[in-house]
């Protein structure tokens, strides 16, 4: 153990490493007669920049530089959102940070059958190197460092960035930023894949290996808690998969012969952060604890390799769509609890995103949150404040210990890849948001205006809606334009070359692509070259059983919608039935999921889809099933243009009996326009469970008693 004299050395000789020519006095501050120092440093050995990293990556962290203002956002169009991102980075905003939609997260071209709700919805819509030129118009790309959130179509979306770069005069050793590509995630709660687990695997590691040899200043992945944390997961359960998934990264790597100090130092991290503020500030800590750890143990030398950097966003499933403008406060102390636990990179929520899109003002509400943090509170002056607090050492050691358990747990069933095939973690999670769920219904949680203090009535706020028709248009007039002038024989001929190294199992498929990419493929056509080899994965859908249930044992209104569904039972000779739906390329189950277990509970005969669905499988199901009612759910605002098919798919069928339920993220301003297609109820973000079983009993009684 080093004494709090030799720390100070050792932090002295980094801070002046990490301040090149200013002198490390600098940072010293004086609050109007108060002398504040850049750090504080206790007798524990624990040193800023100094492995196991529990205090900061970083000796000198933000009083040096601050963490950066990295916004997710784009919808529309390449132009849309080319000039959104231009007014970000003039009003504050320090990196990119690109949102796709989900047409391209899962390898369609906008003209695709299957995409026809999603195109420029939730994400920009991009089909090809000339969208993603369009894209970053006028962003130097050797200067801006972009993040890019892909992780299904993640060779064609990154082999175009190279391109769109190369032919901006940018070459590829030059670009800094980081692709996504965290695959193992996807499988358990974002579903954005495309491929089986294996090939996806493979993917992984040919970016990892292309990244290291031809990018050094580009992070090769973002191993992401973040969506487990938005699917419910506990933070030990988040904090344990995402460690236990950048385990196996590191090893696919090393068994395709890749020295674990040649790629480790540009691996990132991605976590949510929710509103237990200390327990957020702490399982950052533990997280670069433990990996530092971890790293030592798979091998690593270099301390950079050991270093957990990571970028962080407030939490979407905590804002609420009661009160919204509460949002902006629940932000403003997840962005905090982010920086004090020692984030590199974050991204705050807009308030109206349990609604909508966010708008221009929210947008510029979260960006500000940021630069509030950075310029008016002074949080910036003194690097990890925290350290040394008794509750912030004993709650990080706490979670350190017991997400290595969790972690423990998965190794012995052979690690995160084999994991996630048995689908465990994924219901281990999903058992987690059962059980919240519960607790805020019951009102053991609160939920300041929603289980408590609630408005009695609220004006419905601004909020960005995009005409997905109109982009759609417009993509398939570029793709047109694309086939109709590009060499055909070279593209062909890339694109066989691809096929071919997907086939042989050699070769690696980046390289491959970003040739497709500047012979002008298409991103549907680059991924379905792969596709042809490696297929399209179809995860089955598992629902739970019993966790409501035990919650609510002996809870009186849950018992009362017992009774409802027993005197059904009796009057109709069966249960009430339900077929949960998604439809679309929305691949976020968690509400679909949490519905589907309650309902099963109460005692609804409950029917779960696939995900991916289109509204004509949907009304095909619903009529094999012969239910009563389809409840579906819609997170990325796709319900304007589904439902209403869904609904004339039905009505094709002559079941217009069946009713048809809505529930996600629905703007207020959309209730009239989808009960006018005929939506018999709509449930917005905060609905309580039980009262949605009890409108849902009314409706279908209501229909069958006509
Ligand atoms: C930093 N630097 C310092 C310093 N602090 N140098 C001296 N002193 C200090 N105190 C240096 C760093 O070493 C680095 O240089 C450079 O400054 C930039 O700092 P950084 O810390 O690396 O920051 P950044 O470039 O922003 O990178 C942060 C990450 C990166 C490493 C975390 O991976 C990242 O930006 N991730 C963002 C991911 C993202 O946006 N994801 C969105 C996901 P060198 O590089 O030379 O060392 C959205 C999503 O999924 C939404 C949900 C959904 O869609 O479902």
């Amino acid at each position: 153990m080093v004494s709090k004299e030799e720390a100070e050395g050792i932090w002295q000789t980094l801070a002046q490493q990490e301040l090149r020519d200013t002198p490390v006095d600098a940072l010293k501050r004086d609050y109007g007669g108060l002398e504040v120092d850049p750090v504080y440093l206790g007798d524990d050995g624990a040193i800023p920049g100094v492995e196991p990293f529990t205090r900061g990556v970083r000796a000198t962290m933000y009083a040096n530089r601050p963490w950066t203002i990295r916004q997710y956002a784009g919808f529309s169009t390449a132009e849309e959102s080319n000039r959104f991102y231009r007014q970000a980075l003039e009003r504050g905003q320090k990196g990119l940070s690109v949102a796709f939609d989900l047409a391209t997260h899962r390898g369609y071209d906008s003209d695709h059958p299957r995409v026809v709700g999603d195109v420029g919805k939730a994400g920009v819509a991009i089909d090809s190197v000339e969208d993603m030129k369009i894209l970053f118009d006028g962003i130097p790309l050797d200067e801006m460092s972009v993040s890019m959130t892909m992780n299904g179509a993640v060779i064609p979306v990154l082999a175009m960035f190279i391109v769109a770069a190369e032919e901006q005069g940018v070459s590829q050793d030059k670009l800094s930023g980081t692709i996504q590509n965290d695959i193992l995630k996807e499988f358990m709660v974002r579903n954005t894949y495309i491929y089986p687990p294996e090939p996806s695997m493979r993917i992984v590691g040919d970016i990892i290996a292309h990244t290291a040899q031809h990018m050094p200043k580009f992070n090769s992945i973002s191993i992401s808690g973040y969506h487990m944390h938005e699917a419910g997961a506990t933070a030990v359960q988040e904090l344990a998969y995402t460690l236990a998934d950048g385990m196996d990264y590191v090893r696919a790597a090393q068994e395709r012969g890749l020295d674990i100090d040649k790629f480790a130092g540009r691996l990132s991290f991605f976590f949510g952060i929710g509103m237990n503020f200390f327990v957020e500030i702490a399982k950052l800590r533990a997280a670069r604890t433990l990996w530092s750890r971890i790293m030592t143990d798979l091998g690593a030398k270099d301390p950079r390799s050991k270093m957990l950097r990571t970028h962080c966003q407030t939490s979407g499933v905590s804002l609420t769509e009661q009160d919204p403008y509460n949002n902006v406060v629940r932000t403003a102390f997840e962005a905090m609890a982010a920086v004090l636990g020692g984030t590199q990179s974050l991204h705050t929520n807009s308030f109206d995103e349990a609604i909508a899109l966010p708008s221009e003002t929210s947008s510029r509400i979260a960006r500000n949150t940021q630069l509030i943090l950075q310029h008016e509170t002074r949080v910036t002056d003194v690097i990890d404040p925290l350290g040394g607090s008794y509750y912030i050492e004993a709650l990080t050691e706490q979670m350190v210990a017991q997400a290595e358990k969790l972690i423990a747990e998965v190794e012995t069933q052979g690690g995160m890849t084999k994991a996630v095939q048995s689908g465990e973690p994924k219901l281990a999670i999903e058992k987690a948001a059962a059980v919240r769920q519960a607790a805020i219904d019951r009102g053991e949680e609160v939920i300041v205006g929603v289980n408590r203090y609630r408005l009695d009535a609220q004006e419905p706020i601004e909020t960005l809606e995009i005409d997905n028709a109109k982009v759609r248009a417009a993509q398939i007039a570029r793709l047109e334009q694309l086939r109709n002038t590009r060499d055909e024989a070279r593209c062909q001929s890339a694109l066989s070359a691809l096929r071919e190294f997907a086939a042989m199992d050699e070769g690696n498929l980046l390289e491959a692509a970003i040739e497709a990419a500047r012979a002008r493929a298409s991103l549907g056509e680059i991924s379905l070259a792969m596709e042809d080899v490696f297929g399209r994965y179809n995860a089955t859908t598992r629902v739970l059983s019993g966790v409501y249930a035990s919650e609510y044992a002996d809870d009186p209104q849950f018992e009362q919608a017992r009774e409802r569904i027993a005197t059904f039972q009796k009057a109709h000779r069966r249960p009430p039935s339900i077929f949960v739906a998604k439809m679309g390329q929305d691949g976020h189950d968690r509400g679909a999921k949490v519905i589907a277990t309650a309902f099963a509970d109460i005692g609804f005969d409950v029917h779960m889809g696939q995900l991916f669905e289109t509204p004509h499988e949907v009304a095909a199901h619903a009529d094999e099933l012969k239910v009563d009612a389809v409840g579906v759910s819609s997170l990325a605002a796709g319900h304007k243009t589904l439902v209403p098919e869904l609904i004339a798919a039905l009505r094709e069928r002559d079941l217009d009996e069946v009713a048809v339920f809505v529930g996600g993220v629905i703007p207020s301003t959309d209730y009239d326009f989808l009960r006018e297609a005929g939506v018999s109820d709509i449930f917005g973000p905060g609905t309580n469970v039980l009262d949605a079983a009890f409108s849902v009993l009314d409706r279908i009684e209501g229909k069958l008693s006509n």
